[in-house]
């Protein structure tokens, strides 16, 4: 037999194998590759319980099957998340795995430019000689991967490890850089490892809960719920320039300028300092660094926080007043925070107040960042990008040494360094660095800062895979192969939501056509290249899961006390850490309740550093500030899965639209509805005005849902963490009749 028989031959058995009991005649019948396999336990016209696929709540969804498929959904009551709820886009679920632009085979770019249908064989053949040829020639770093917080855990720990191990690639980054990089950052140099420490229960036992750059009345409706659940009349505060759906549900709403919330928290901090507030008990017992800070934070006057945030005098003693009376404050932080020039000293200016407080590791208090995507909370820990599988340090030996001996492999094909982040993966693409690049689970052509420098900056690859549910995608249609991936509830595995806790994705769904999960096209990619032998013990989801857990072991985020899949079914999801041996353990836990973090001498540390100006402000010309964010709880990101679903389109505007001060636009003259352009520095676009004081003068909001809105962002970053700063830059916003 030649090879490329042998090849063939070993796939179909592959497929067949992963699949479930696929006959030849099955397999070469059009739609059959990703048929269904019920699970065993699970009686085929059951209901089961699947962790959803959209935000990082993580809500329970009671799926009822026939046949074994998957025909309608529900909100699962017994979960410990949801308690019975479902947001828009949860209940509508299924709708976006019936699309008809489902890539439901593998396409590649033919001679004259166009995207046609073609095998598997042929798709791996291309890639795998794709990408070989451009190390040969360029270096083994010429060829790159951006991932994703929206793939279960298992498939984001193969996708690291065969690019990586496997693949000799040492970029790789994910869409987690763009949304969750900053939290990440400024948890481990605060706590010593990346711990977000609240569980959901602690909404609903705070008394004064300060939400600042989130939304979650749209963002994350759920938690939001969990508020409404509290008894004890809270204070809700929001601080964020637009006065947010959650702004005019809040008790407080402190309309900060965009971008001065360091020195409105080191201000709220001095003056609660001066107040008596400080928990000298707390501070002494687990924290270090306080004498800086203390002295760092004296600067920042009454005076200068209202010079810079725009929040009067009066105001900040408010807050402050409404602080020091709460007994359990928790601080609360999305996206306002980590997407800015700023965001990890913004975010520890919130964990500093807690600690100093002392509100901290009690029930309904804390420094909580909320995450993003169902799996961002995976990716952070277990993608191979910004460390080492489970929170180990590629730079360390021993740490090298520990995951090659879990995963049965030598070391010296793990890295002993961080590859680049996105944004470095961008510039080395624009440079020439790198020639090669493989998207997985992400749009960048249209969630990337910069969009066109981005579009541009693609160009000059040799050569793109992206592997989507679509092939519609602006991302795709940009591709020279496409490999077609199932979706959600189309496969198993795990996702982390936000309060670190695992459920279940089960594959109660058949994939379209020869749509195969991520995981199947890993391993498809690892026969083709030559390193299937690497990955012998990666057979299934479960297999993997089974591995990561002894990666796990020993760290702060130990799982090795979760069994089995079947464990995590039977509890409704489990939080980590824990660890082998715990016998008992509550249903919603909190860390640091013991008061001791995770750096060598157990304590945290306060750090702060002086504010600096965005790069980009408006001035004369572009005399706004664009603000961008969520802009229903209908649509999600890109709305490459939410725009397939009738019931979710009829729930948000079709059209672009910016919002603009409502007197502003009087004065303009420009009334609602009405087409107007918004410029900025790298580009103009047209939206549909909408008049509204949910802005103020000066401000305009666009969502970041529409292709038009990353043509206007500024691309600038946080240096600690690289994230984008998203969510402000400079333009100006024009009539439809003018041109320049
Ligand atoms: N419906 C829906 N839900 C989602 C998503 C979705 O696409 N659709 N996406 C999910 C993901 S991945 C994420 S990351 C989260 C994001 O969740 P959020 O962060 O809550 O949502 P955003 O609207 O992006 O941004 C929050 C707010 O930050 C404010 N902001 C802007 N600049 C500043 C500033 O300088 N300071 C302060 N304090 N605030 C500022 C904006 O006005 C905005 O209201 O949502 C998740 N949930
Ligand atoms: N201006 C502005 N831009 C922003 C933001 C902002 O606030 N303002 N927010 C940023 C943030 S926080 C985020 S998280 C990003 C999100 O940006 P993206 O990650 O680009 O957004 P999505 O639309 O979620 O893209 C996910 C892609 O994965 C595909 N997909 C879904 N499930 C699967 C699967 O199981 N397998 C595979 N292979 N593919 C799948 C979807 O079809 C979709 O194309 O956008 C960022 N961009
Ligand atoms: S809140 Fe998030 S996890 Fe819950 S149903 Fe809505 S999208 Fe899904
Ligand atoms: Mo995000």
């Amino acid at each position: 037999m030649s090879e490329s028989t042998t090849l063939k031959s070993k796939i179909s058995n592959l497929i067949r194998q992963w699949e479930g009991p696929l006959t030849r005649e099955l397999l070469l019948e059009p739609g059959s590759f990703g048929l269904g396999k019920v699970p065993e336990k699970q009686k085929p016209d059951a209901t089961t319980t699947v962790v959803c696929g959209f935000c990082s709540t993580g809500c329970g969804l009671n799926l009822h099957l026939k046949d074994g498929q998957a025909v309608n959904l529900t909100p699962d009551t017994g979960y410990h998340v949801n308690l019975g709820m479902a947001c828009p886009k949860g209940w509508e679920a299924l709708a976006p795995l019936r699309a008809n632009d489902r890539a439901t085979k593998p396409y590649v770019k033919n001679s004259s430019g166009k995207l046609v249908p073609t095998n598997w064989h042929d798709a791996m053949t291309k890639m795998v000689t794709n990408f070989k040829s451009i190390q040969e020639k360029h270096g083994d770093e010429s060829v790159a991967f951006l991932g994703t917080g929206q793939i279960v855990t298992e498939e984001l720990a193969f996708l690291g490890a065969l690019t990586k191990f496997g693949m000799n690639m040492l970029h790789g980054d994910g869409n987690t850089r763009q949304c969750m990089a900053t939290a990440v950052v400024s948890y481990k140099q605060s706590f010593g490892f990346d711990a977000p420490p609240y569980t959901y229960k602690d909404f609903e036992e705070s008394d004064t809960m300060i939400f600042v750059g989130a939304n979650p009345c749209i963002a994350h409706p759920i938690m939001w719920e969990r508020v409404h659940l509290n008894k004890n009349n809270p204070e809700i505060i929001v601080v964020d320039p637009r006065k947010t759906e959650t702004a005019v549900a809040a008790t407080q709403h402190y309309p900060i300028k965009p971008k001065s919330d360091l020195a409105f928290f080191y201000g709220i901090a001095n003056q609660l300092v001066e107040k008596g507030c400080v928990n000298k008990d707390y501070v002494d017992k687990y924290t270090t660094g306080f004498e800086g800070y203390l002295e760092h934070i004296r600067t920042f006057t009454p005076e200068v926080v209202e010079q810079e945030s725009g929040i009067t005098i009066e105001e900040q003693a408010k807050l402050v007043d409404t602080i020091a009376k709460g007994k359990k404050v928790s601080f609360w932080w999305t996206m306002g925070v980590n997407q800015s020039h700023e965001g990890v000293r913004v975010a520890q200016s919130m964990i500093n107040i807690a600690l100093m407080t002392g509100n901290f590791g009690r029930p309904g208090t804390g420094a909580n960042s909320i995450t993003g995507q169902c799996n961002a909370m995976g990716s952070r820990l277990f993608s191979n990008t910004t460390n080492l599988l489970g929170g180990h340090d590629f730079a360390n030996p021993e740490d090298r040494e520990k995951i090659a001996n879990i995963l049965e492999i030598d070391v010296k094909h793990i890295p002993d360094k961080l590859g680049w982040a996105y944004d470095q993966i961008v510039e080395g693409i624009s440079q020439g660095k790198i020639k090669g690049l493989w998207v997985i689970a992400t749009n960048s052509a249209h969630s990337w800062i910069n969009q066109k420098g981005f579009k541009d900056v693609i160009k000059n690859l040799d050569y793109l895979v992206v592997q989507d549910m679509y092939h519609t995608t602006e991302t795709a249609v940009l591709a020279d192969l496409i490999l077609p991936a199932a979706a959600w509830a189309e496969k198993d595995g795990i996702f982390v939501n936000s309060e670190r806790r695992l459920g279940l994705v089960k594959k109660v769904s058949k994939a379209p056509g020869e749509a195969l999960s991520d995981f199947n096209i890993f391993r498809l990619v690892a026969e083709y290249w030559g390193c299937g032998e690497m990955f012998s013990k990666w057979t299934s989801p479960e297999a993997v899961f089974q591995m990561l857990k002894e990666c796990s072991k020993g760290q702060p985020c130990d799982i090795t006390g979760i069994k089995d899949y079947q464990m995590l079914d039977d509890r409704g999801g489990i939080q980590w850490p824990l660890p082998a041996g715990t016998e008992k353990f509550d249903d919603e836990r909190r860390m640091f309740e013991d008061g001791k973090f995770f750096h060598a001498d157990g304590k945290a540390k306060f750090l702060y550093e002086d504010p600096r100006k965005p790069l980009e402000s408006p001035c004369r010309e572009y005399d706004h500030w664009l603000l961008t964010g969520r802009g229903t709880s209908s649509q999600w990101h890109t709305q490459t899965r939410t725009k397939k679903s009738a019931v979710l389109r009829k729930l948000y505007p079709q059209d672009p639209y910016v919002e603009i001060n409502a007197s502003e636009a009087r004065k303009m003259q420009i009334e609602a509805s009405e087409w107007v352009w918004v410029i900025s520095r790298r580009g103009k676009i047209k939206a549909r005005a909408c008049p509204c004081y949910h802005v103020r003068p000066g401000q305009l909001f666009m969502a970041m849902h529409y292709e038009e809105t990353n043509v206007l962002t500024f691309p600038s970053f946080d240096k600690y963490s690289r994230q984008p700063s998203y969510k402000a830059c400079a333009v100006k916003i024009k009539k439809e009749e003018y041109w320049e």
